[in-house]
């Protein structure tokens, strides 16, 4: 089948770079922890006639008029993604999840008030209080972060910090943390000093859904998400939340809206335009194909995948920041040298990348290096797993790993070989929204 006919005939330019990009991405293995592959359906969604029409507002309440089958996909979009999730609200048209985040602060802050939060470098993401980002700017972060011992929170040392200095919201979420995160034990710091709990679950939603990490819906008061990354879905965001805030009196008093209506008003009019429809389409077919048995059956791999991976490296003498994973992602810290060598989380990530091994250098905990620098590489089971690749895999993989390490002063010559050899390997599995096994 021919993809883009029509683009491809009048802008021959830009749909051989979406070619090229397409096939780069199902000829190399895809480790980015971020990133997954969305179905074909999801894609047709996304690429649909409904990014013509403008529909400002929410379903039955639109500031613009035609919106008889837009607010049903919406309000489909909304059924799914509350069963999915088992969420009392949700609001599915935060345009990724940095707006989705915004939200958050808008909806439960002032300028000003203070936020605990992990530092980009401890493995936070930009909007959980980073000073580069407006939300450092404009709230004050507290930080806090994995024991650079033992790569794991301590909770101790949270519930000290949270004390100290009652922040009036708790991020929990993380970029680069290889562990399940215990929400139950945030919760328990939060209500302590009356703080509001925020779950950032964009990195590991497919794991909640699969039952193989802890649930923050039944706990937090609200919970942010992508919907791509490992959810496969669109290019977008959205918001979960309770209908009742627990600290409306204290917070709120007088206000006449509850936490679900602040966190919508948040989005529309505080922060956004007209929904992106076509995406909410798209997010819709993906909460859907998320409601499968056999997308259970990939979150669930997707940790059996990375567990084998990361047994695999270790058995080969590298090291893993926190020691191991039970998520998604690895760390490899290459503190410990290999091969007789310490490399540096660039050297590796972009020698890897040479090689056809696509993923991204990363600080690993208490890291001496710049972010710009690291000691560590991130590496995500997301994209392999969505190809049906499984633990018999992973030591192939891990296998690569090792020698791209081992060659890395002579990589010009042995890149080009593991890149083919990777190439061919992955003419063996099907890639999701790119091609089907040839
Ligand atoms: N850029 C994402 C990541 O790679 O983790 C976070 O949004």
């Amino acid at each position: 089948m021919e993809r883009y006919p029509h683009l491809k005939q009048s802008d021959p330019e830009i749909y051989e770079l979406i070619r090229k990009q397409a096939d780069y991405e199902s000829g190399t293995l895809k480790m980015i922890a971020s990133e997954s592959y969305a179905s074909f359906s999801v894609l047709e969604a996304c690429g649909s006639t409904l990014t013509n029409k403008y529909a400002e507002g929410y379903p039955g309440a639109r500031y613009y008029e035609g919106n008889e089958f837009v607010d049903k996909i919406e309000n489909l979009a909304i059924e799914r993604g509350k069963a999915l999730f088992g969420a009392e609200h949700i609001n599915v048209q935060p345009y990724s999840g940095s707006p989705a985040n915004h939200a958050v602060y808008q909806a439960l802050l002032k300028t000003g008030d203070k936020l605990m939060g992990m530092p980009v470098p401890s493995g936070g993401h930009l909007t959980h209080g980073w000073k580069a980002n407006f939300s450092g700017t404009d709230y004050v972060q507290i930080p806090y972060g994995p024991d650079p011992g033992t790569g794991k929170f301590d909770m101790d040392q949270i519930r000290e910090t949270a004390r100290k200095e009652r922040p009036k919201m708790i991020w929990v979420g993380a970029t680069a943390y290889p562990h399940k995160i215990e929400y139950k034990d945030f919760r328990a710091v939060a209500d302590e000093i009356d703080a509001y709990l925020v779950a950032d679950i964009a990195h590991i939603n497919a794991l909640i859904i699969a039952g193989v990490h802890p649930d923050p819906v039944p706990v937090c008061d609200i919970v942010t998400s992508t919907s791509h990354k490992m959810l496969r879905g669109p290019r977008a965001g959205f918001l979960l939340s309770k209908t009742e805030d627990r600290f409306q009196q204290k917070y709120f008093p007088g206000s006449k809206l509850n936490l679900a209506q602040r966190v919508d008003r948040a989005v529309f009019p505080g922060l956004q335009g007209g929904p992106h429809l076509a995406v909410i389409a798209a997010m819709a077919a993906a909460f859907k194909e998320a409601s499968t048995p056999e997308f259970k059956e990939y979150g669930r791999q997707i940790v059996k995948n990375a567990k084998a991976l990361a047994e695999a490296v270790l058995a080969k003498g590298y090291a893993l920041a926190g020691g191991g994973t039970d998520t998604h992602l690895l760390i490899l810290d290459f503190r410990k040298p290999v091969h007789g060598r310490e490399l540096t989380g660039k050297e590796a990530a972009k020698a890897l990348a040479e090689a056809g091994i696509i993923a991204n250098f990363n600080m690993v905990p208490g890291d001496h290096r710049s972010p710009f620098v690291t000691s560590g590489v991130r590496l995500g089971t997301p994209s392999l797993t969505a190809m049906g690749m499984k633990e018999p895999e992973m030591q192939k993989i891990a296998g690569w790993i090792d020698r791209v390490c081992k060659n890395i002063a002579a990589i010009e010559t042995e890149a080009p070989k593991i890149r083919q050899e990777i190439a061919e390997f992955c003419k063996q599995f099907t890639v999701p929204g790119i091609r089907s096994i040839l």
